[in-house]
């Protein structure tokens, strides 16, 4: 039971287990692992693919041969593992060129540079199999408003992804965009802080059909948002490309914690949604061991991850099976003859038969929903006693 299989799509990126436990107040504690390595680990513990950023994979400074090898060598360990590249993104936060941000600097050459650097990880992407490409903007942001308008910045950050999604199109590659909001760290703050403010964005574009988001579960909590909600409405927009699994406290910074590993309520609706609607695109887990754990930890915390993402879809099917929870929730939505006609697209006569309703609003103020009953249930199902 709960052992991972590929059908469940589970997938980390090489900076995930591959994570060497620096902080801002601490040195590193763990040695770095190669990409192969990476690789053989996330075979070990029963992942399905593995996504990088440009540069966990080919250092910045890689010579052409360098990063010829460095290429060789990984599709050798997939080939030798079966493990499959579902996602690639770029790296466009840790070097210092980009401390003011990539497609929205106020330097235009750190803006060209940008777009520059992204075309060349695209096509390294695309070279491994990527049919996914994220962009999170950690540096697009301001620690003070004074720098730069923000519309200014939406443009470019626009005028960037229009670029990029013309060359897609003029490479011919078969690739998606989904773009990860954040609304802080490691800049005071980002724009385009939630999903909902990619939503909007992304209606602006030149090509939206491309484009849709990669909801992470912590940057929406750190927000103080309910994350369902933001990848219910992604979903339902068809926007929902990729996902970011992983657990935060909220008020606190990025912590990227193991998944199902702090708001279970909250992993629980999540993993019953992906579930009922039949989302079928990679599980990743963006998240990292605790900086307390060795070599082994880190394989405890990827295996965490999985087994509690399949746990909990066994207490969905649970819950869809339970016949009280069922019952429940089967008298919930009231809704008789009369109203009926009252409720559907707009019509003259809709209209004006519900301008000469009468409602009995202390009868419809009076009714119980019974909503104690049913979230009782479903703790009493998430604490093993139903
Ligand atoms: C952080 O949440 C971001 C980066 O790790 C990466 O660009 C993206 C892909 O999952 N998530
Ligand atoms: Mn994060
Ligand atoms: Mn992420």
């Amino acid at each position: 039971m709960y052992e991972p299989s590929p059908a469940n799509k589970f997938t980390f990126g090489l900076w995930t287990v591959g994570n060497i436990g620096r902080d801002p107040f601490g040195e590193p504690v763990r040695s770095a692992l190669s990409p192969v390595e990476i690789v053989h680990l996330l075979a070990e513990v029963g992942a399905w693919g593995v996504n990088f950023h440009d540069n966990d994979l080919v250092p910045i400074d890689a010579t052409p041969a360098e990063r010829e090898r460095i290429v060789r060598d990984f599709r050798a360990a997939l080939d030798a593992t079966g493990l499959v590249v579902p996602m690639a993104t770029t790296n466009l936060f840790t070097d210092p060129a980009f401390k003011d941000g990539a497609f929205t600097s106020n330097d235009a050459r750190v803006r060209a540079y940008a777009l520059q650097k992204t075309m060349r990880a695209i096509d390294l992407g695309v070279e491994l199999g990527a049919q996914t490409y994220v962009f999170w903007g950690g540096r697009e942001g301001v620690e003070t408003d004074a720098a730069k308008s923000p519309s200014d910045s939406i443009k470019r950050f626009r005028d960037a992804l229009n670029f990029l999604a013309d060359y897609v199109r003029a490479q011919g590659y078969a690739l998606r965009f989904a773009l990860e909001p954040k609304p802080n760290e490691p800049r005071g703050d980002l724009y385009f802080a939630t999903v909902g403010a990619m939503l909007g964005f992304i209606e602006t574009l030149a090509y939206p059909e491309m484009v849709g988001v990669n909801p992470e579960m912590a940057h929406e909590q750190m927000a103080g948002l309910n994350f369902l909600h933001a990848v219910a409405q992604a979903w339902e927009a068809g926007k929902l490309f990729h996902i970011d699994l992983n657990d935060q406290v909220i008020g606190r910074f990025d912590q990227d914690l193991r998944f199902g590993s702090h708001n279970i309520k909250s992993a629980f609706f999540l993993v019953k949604y992906l579930e009922d609607v039949g989302y079928d695109g990679s599980r990743h887990f963006d998240a990292h061991a605790y900086r307390t754990e060795d070599a082994e930890g880190v394989k405890d915390f990827a295996r965490g991850c999985m087994r509690n993402y399949l746990i909990l879809k066994e207490k969905a099917a649970r819950f869809n099976a339970d016949a009280e929870i069922q019952a429940l929730l089967a008298d919930l939505n009231l809704t008789d003859s009369s109203v009926a006609a009252y409720l559907g697209p707009y019509t003259a006569e809709r209209a004006a038969a519900l301008q000469a309703a009468t409602f009995d609003r202390k009868a419809l103020g009076a009714r119980g929903y019974g909503y104690e009953r049913l979230d009782q249930l479903t703790i009493e199902l998430l604490l093993g006693v139903r």
